[in-house]
């Protein structure tokens, strides 16, 4: 019997999944959401919505609180974690948590009768955490690149041109803004590494997928460079946790665990990864050849890559694949809140994207086009928010529906070219996945069959499975395992549907530029 525990501490939610790696089936899952759950810190959507000038940060003891509320409430419901052999995780990209020099010895001695948020509180040099969303930082893209040479020089050597919610702007703010607090900081950690840390009982490191997403990474090294880093903040190199390979096994399980959950002594606990990296795995797109799109609180298009190959016009990334190589990243901040906005604005279920509201609007839209951000937009750079339509007037439901969904994927595809690769499937993810609304614009706009899992949670299934793998088991084993698509629920797409997008995207482009 093998029984693997995947965690995904994301921006709204923290989810656990344990799989049983002998019969290939999902044991239990359950999940923590931040606004519902934890209502007192007042961030319903997993962050502070107060913040100025495109800050967005979330409350790190939040997390910390969710993670013991999340196995307590697991341990009351009947699991039984002391049949797990391994555990590993997912977090959100990007985020950062500061820590004094203390937090090593600290989460060696934690007391299993106390709770992670009381004991780790003390350890925070910074209250906040800066994360994804977070677009406060253009004055530090620009400095970092300046002193690099230039933003080639900068996605030459990293992966991706110097990025606003990338962890090497953030630092070099937080480093101007309150420098005694950054001289007062021992260790920063992702919102990965620092969960991984506390399971482990000790400093863990950044494993190569979570670490290109830092601007710090030099990608053919894999490992920290030396000019990033010193473009970024004075002394950094000291503070950064060593870089690791996915599969990096980090020691027995802390005591914290054991005495308070009934982890086993000899659990073995493996380095986390970013949740696009983990979700490549739990889609059994870890080898080339399968372009995945999630659709989240960001949307997201990533695919593994034989070899690294950078976005001439900035907005793509290249990541370390949590299987070893490269994997590509392109991220959508509008994502699900935009979908979101539309069904509130008039009201619907999300039945009406189901069917109703596209049965009832042509696909095309009769040249009607939407600008979907609702929120400023970072693929491509839009500084404002708010959605712009290609003829002015009332829009009714339908027509709206349509559009949101139809500029997103018609934005998803122009964006996505310089991958150099025409897909002949797309894997879904995400929660808006189910929706065979949705699924269908997309199977519609790229012109080929759109497929599901038949598990929910990609990066909490795909942590899981690292968990395994770090263990010694075969990835491909694993993905027969779990990363199946789902029988009876592929989308083809519509006849003719793709010639009409075919000619409607230059104009997508053009409408684009405009703005
Ligand atoms: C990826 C990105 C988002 C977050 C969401 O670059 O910023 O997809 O990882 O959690």
């Amino acid at each position: 019997m093998s029984f693997v525990l995947g965690l995904d501490s994301s921006t709204q939610s923290l989810s656990a999944v344990i799989l049983d790696t002998e019969k290939g089936v999902v044991v239990t899952d359950d999940s923590v959401n931040f606004g519902n759950d934890l209502p007192h810190y007042g961030q319903p959507h997993g962050y502070d919505e107060s913040g100025a000038r495109g800050e967005v940060h979330a409350n790190p003891l939040m997390w910390l609180e969710a993670f013991d509320l999340l196995l307590g409430r697991m341990k009351e419901g009947g699991v039984d974690f002391s049949k797990v052999t391994a555990v590993s995780g997912s977090g959100q990209q990007h985020g950062s948590v500061y820590l004094g020099s203390c937090f090593g010895e600290k989460l060696a001695s934690l007391d299993p009768s106390s709770d992670l948020k009381s004991q780790l509180a003390g350890c925070l040099t910074r209250d906040s955490s800066p994360i994804w969303m977070d677009s406060s930082t253009s004055a530090e893209c620009a400095e970092i690149a300046a002193t690099l040479g230039g933003n080639d020089v900068v996605c030459a050597k990293s992966g991706s041109v110097a990025i606003e919610r990338f962890t090497g702007s953030q630092i070099r703010k937080f480093s101007k803004d309150d420098p005694e607090a950054y001289a007062k900081t021992g260790i920063i950690h992702l919102v990965s590494s620092f969960f991984a840390s506390i399971m482990a009982g000790k400093n863990v490191a950044i494993d190569y997928g979570d670490g290109a997403g830092m601007n710090l990474m030099n990608l053919a090294a894999k490992d920290w460079d030396q000019d990033l880093v010193d473009a970024v903040a004075e002394g950094l190199m000291e503070k950064l946790p060593p870089c690791a390979p996915s599969a990096k096994q980090s020691g027995v399980i802390s005591n914290y665990f054991v005495g308070k959950y009934g982890f086993s002594p000899t659990c073995e606990t493996v380095i986390w990864s970013g949740d696009n990296p983990c979700s490549l795995i739990g889609m059994g797109a870890a080898s080339p050849g399968k372009v995945i799109i999630s659709l989240g609180t960001s949307d997201t298009l990533f695919a593994a890559m034989p070899e690294p190959k950078t976005d001439p016009n900035g907005f793509g990334h290249v990541f370390g694949n949590p299987a070893g190589g490269y994997m590509s990243l392109i991220c959508f901040k509008n994502g699900s809140l935009a979908r979101e906005a539309v069904k509130e604005q008039f009201q619907l279920e999300w039945s009406a994207f189901e069917r109703d509201a596209l049965a009832e609007s042509q696909i095309g839209n009769g040249g009607l086009m939407m600008l979907p951000f609702y929120e400023p937009e970072i693929t491509p750079a839009i500084d404002t928010g708010g959605p712009v339509f290609s003829e002015a007037g009332q829009h009714s439901a339908e027509q709206s529906v349509r559009a949101v969904l139809e500029g997103q994927f018609l934005n998803m595809r122009a964006h996505s070219t310089w991958l150099g690769v025409a897909p002949e499937r797309i894997y879904l993810t995400g929660g808006a996945s189910e929706n065979d609304g949705v699924a269908q614009v997309i199977a519609n706009v790229f012109g080929v069959p759109v497929d599901r899992l038949d598990v929910p949670g990609s990066a909490t299934i795909g942590a899981g499975m690292r968990a395994a793998h770090g263990m010694g088991e075969s990835l491909a084993n694993l993905e027969g395992m779990f990363s199946q698509p789902k029988e009876g629920r592929t989308i083809e797409p519509e006849e003719g549907a793709k010639e009409v997008y075919d000619g409607m995207i230059g104009d997508f482009v053009d409408f684009l530029e405009r703005q």
